[in-house]
């Protein structure tokens, strides 16, 4: 299988984040995606191509423009008002106050479009953003160009990003860029499945209202992780997008057992909506030693996840989102994706 991967992502480093009353470290750090490009060199997986680079007009069609635009401004506005570390927001416009009118001061800008304060910038962070929005693209255009299936290392991961917001390590919606980039070369259907950990928030909104993009999450239950405030089971679409949207929330612990019979279910529904190609986001922080999540998939489970989505039989590009546990994450991706060559 190719890979495309991007030396760019690097340059988002350094950056806090703040979780659970701290601010700490990000989880989501460059080593991630060394270690599996390690891993992929490794077992020999196959080439791994540079991206090339892409407009912003599929990415236009998903994010606001008001939103996309701000992306590359954050850092230099950020550095001007005199300020070094992370650029990281501190109030946001929840019920009650105004969501119409983006405010000037770049903080706040920051918070306007952000839903958590886990979307921070440093000096690379836009370099990053686009190198993995073009990584998407470039190996959607592989797939696109006849590939069965083709693997797009992303860094910084996507799903949380929604229209107008950021969160969670995500700032541009790769997986669904992605899937509109494949719409607009001609696919009728795009299937996305959200394999992640947490629910794909940003993804589900995106598409929410649509018939042409079905989206199916499989993650931990939001009334008790992050995050939080959607992914419930009966979200099931709106409107034109009414029941191309499913759920699959499960509790802590939960193991190989339950979470393939939940793949399996959310198989059957892809297969039944018939999609041209097949978008996954892929995240290993279902992992059993993953240092933020609860779930209880061993190494050994992820190969089978690659196999059963490989017996869809569909054209397929995987994209990365997320995975912690920075030692074994290279082992669990590639895991996946050797399921595909078996
Ligand atoms: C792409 C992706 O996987 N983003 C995940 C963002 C998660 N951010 C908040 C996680 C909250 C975890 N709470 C447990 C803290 C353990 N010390
Ligand atoms: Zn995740």
């Amino acid at each position: 299988m190719k890979s495309v991967y991007s030396p760019k992502h690097a340059g988002h480093a350094g950056n806090l984040e703040l979780l659970a009353g701290e601010l700490l470290p990000a989880f989501e750090m460059p080593s991630r995606a060394e270690f599996i490009r390690a891993r992929i060199e490794a077992v020999d997986l196959g080439p791994i191509l540079a991206p090339e680079p892409f407009d912003l007009s599929s990415a236009r069609k998903v994010h606001d423009a008001g939103y996309l635009d701000f992306l590359p401004t954050v850092w230099e506005r950020w550095s001007a008002e005199g300020r070094g570390g992370t650029a990281l927001p501190f109030a946001w416009p929840t019920r009650g106050l105004r969501g119409d009118v983006p405010p000037q001061a770049v903080e706040a800008l920051h918070g306007y479009y952000s839903f958590d304060g886990g979307a921070g910038f440093v000096a690379g962070t836009w370099e990053a953003i686009k190198s993995s929005h073009d990584t998407a693209l470039t190996a959607a255009s592989l797939v696109n160009a006849g590939e069965r299936a083709v693997f797009a290392l992303c860094r910084p991961p996507g799903h949380h990003a929604g229209s107008s917001f950021m969160g969670g390590y995500c700032y541009v919606n790769n997986a669904a860029v992605a899937a509109q980039w494949l719409r607009d070369q001609g696919a009728g259907r795009v299937s996305i499945l959200d394999v992640d950990y947490h629910h794909g928030n940003g993804t589900q909104q995106i598409f929410y209202h649509r018939g042409d993009v079905q989206v199916l999450n499989l993650h931990a239950d939001p009334m008790v992780e992050y995050p939080f405030f959607l992914g419930h089971a009966d979200e099931r679409g709106e409107g034109a997008g009414e029941g191309f949207n499913h759920n699959y929330p499960m509790p802590f612990g939960t193991a190989w057992e339950r979470w393939s019979e939940a793949l399996e279910d959310a198989c059957a529904h892809l297969t039944a909506f018939s999609p041209d190609v097949v978008v996954v986001s892929l995240g290993v922080d279902t992992f059993e030693k993953d240092p933020i999540s609860k779930f209880r998939l061993i190494t050994g489970d992820y190969p089978k996840i690659g196999r059963r989505i490989a017996a869809l039989g569909l054209p397929t590009l995987v994209v990365m989102e997320g995975g912690y546990a920075v030692e074994e994450i290279g082992i669990n991706a590639v895991g996946v994706l050797t399921g595909f060559e078996d």
